[in-house]
């Protein structure tokens, strides 16, 4: 009967749940080649950051050999990864983009 009821769990199963997708962090690597000034150029082009915050993380990946770039979707990172493995190639430089899950 209604008077039994647990409106408690029921609320709770009626509350929308809300997916969140896994997600993954992409990565640069650091070589001994690729010019500091390309890399601060690629944070900027493919990652939404200013010229001060490409210049840490690049220095970061420099002096520790790895550094996240960003978090995003499964999806979203492939696509990160994938550009700028391609845009480092044209141009010639063996920088290397990675991902991970977060
Ligand atoms: N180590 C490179 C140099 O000395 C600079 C560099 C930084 C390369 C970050 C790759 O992901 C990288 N010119």
């Amino acid at each position: 009967p209604d008077h039994e009821r647990d409106h408690g769990t029921l609320l709770e199963a009626s509350r929308p749940e809300v997916a969140r997708p896994p997600l993954y962090s992409v990565l640069l690597l650091n070589d001994d080649y690729t010019p500091m000034d390309f890399v601060v150029d690629v944070l900027m082009r493919f990652f939404p950051m200013n010229i001060e915050k490409a210049t840490q993380i690049m220095l970061h990946v420099h002096t520790r050999g790895r550094g996240v770039c960003g978090v995003f979707t499964r999806e979203v990172a492939e696509s990160k990864v994938a550009q700028v493995n391609e845009y480092a190639r044209l141009n010639q430089h063996p920088l290397l983009c990675t991902m991970e899950k977060a």
